[in-house]
């Protein structure tokens, strides 16, 4: 087998005869400089641009490491998860990524992958077990950076709506933070709460916002801390023709947000975020140097960036490619790094 360097991925084209293919990394610790290293992704929700970005991010980076990756995709269904992390522990695979879910569907069959001798990570899901290295966005500051800019466009006093369903890692952690700032600034009252994670989350939270927003004119900004919250929100606000009175404060982005915070006239001004694909990526770095026997210390964090439509507009970004290439500390992170792991 011919070597190029240290960090060169070398295809073994242990192909036919029914093997896999074998893709062994020069240099690296076992089993990587073997090959043959399958890891599962276990998704809670799938659908959604952040989810899909993420996937894609996690496919890039194992391939990048020569791993075989089997996706499996969630339908909001803690049973389906369940079932999904049982076939991952028969199919021996060396490590399983949770990403989402319930810690009270995961935990038993979360430790007996462990007991299987499978590194086990969580994105976003805290089992709260520290042989499980646990991925976030760092919330706390995503919301603050948010809120931050909440209150400095519209003053430290208004009324507000807050999208939010409890029992979801990020969200409680987002949650947090508009407690704290609610005990901060008194002149901030939440007029109404409300959010749905289903199957079609934006439309879902649309109709409640219609709702909502019809029945309290006053309401002056929307906390939605999920892209998909905050596009049902626009949906509202536009066919309410509410564009100029009412401000969204989001988390998340994707090509598509940018459009929508771009576009004249809408009404979502900020939003907070990491870029997905790179989360996945980070993911996969963790679950390989859990493999590798160099887990790195927990949380693993990716840090957020504030993106105001405002910023966007002027530097005349529409992609998440061209905001990648315009600000390298949302194009990649530090994170789960180390010299045998290329990006
Ligand atoms: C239902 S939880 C949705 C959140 O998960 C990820 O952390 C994304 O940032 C999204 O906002």
């Amino acid at each position: 087998m011919r070597r190029r360097d240290a960090s060169t991925l070398i295809l073994a084209g242990m192909l036919g005869l029914g093997r896999p293919a074998l893709a062994q990394i020069a240099g690296a610790p076992a089993p990587f400089d073997k090959g043959g290293v399958r890891v599962a992704l276990i998704s809670y929700i799938s659908a959604g641009d952040f989810f899909q970005a993420y996937q894609a991010g996690a496919e890039a980076q194992a391939k990048q490491l020569g791993i075989t990756l089997r996706v499996f995709p969630g339908r909001q269904d803690a049973a389906l998860q369940r079932t999904q992390i049982e076939q991952a522990i028969n199919l021996r695979v060396s490590a399983i990524i949770l990403d989402h879910g319930l810690p009270e569907a995961l935990t038993d069959l979360a430790e007996r992958a462990l007991e299987a001798g499978i590194k086990v990570i969580a994105f976003d899901v805290n089992l709260n077990n520290p042989r499980i290295p646990q991925i976030e966005q760092s919330d706390h500051q995503l919301a603050r950076l948010a809120l931050q800019q909440a209150v400095a466009e519209n003053g430290p006093s208004f009324r507000a709506a807050y999208v939010y369903v409890a029992g979801f890692a990020p969200l409680d952690r987002r949650d947090e933070v508009w407690q704290e700032f609610r005990r901060t600034y008194p002149g901030i009252t939440e007029v109404a709460r409300f959010g749905a994670v289903d199957s079609t989350t934006a439309a879902t939270v649309a109709d409640q916002a219609k709702a909502v927003l019809r029945a309290n004119p006053g309401i002056s900004v929307v906390f939605a801390p999920y892209d998909e919250f905050a596009r049902g929100v626009k949906l509202a606000v536009n066919e309410l023709g509410l564009g100029g009175k009412v401000r969204i404060y989001s988390a998340d982005v994707s090509t598509a947000d940018i459009q929508e915070m771009t576009e004249p006239g809408s009404p979502w001004v900020a939003t907070v975020a990491t870029n997905p694909a790179v989360v996945g990526a980070v993911s996969v770095r963790t679950a390989a140097l859990a493999i590798a026997g160099q887990a790195p210390a927990s949380p693993v964090v990716v840090e957020p960036v504030l993106l105001t439509q405002k910023a966007l507009r002027e530097a005349g970004v529409s992609t998440i490619e061209e905001l990648a290439a315009k600000l390298p500390a949302f194009g990649q992170s530090g994170a789960a790094r180390a010299a045998w792991i290329k990006e």
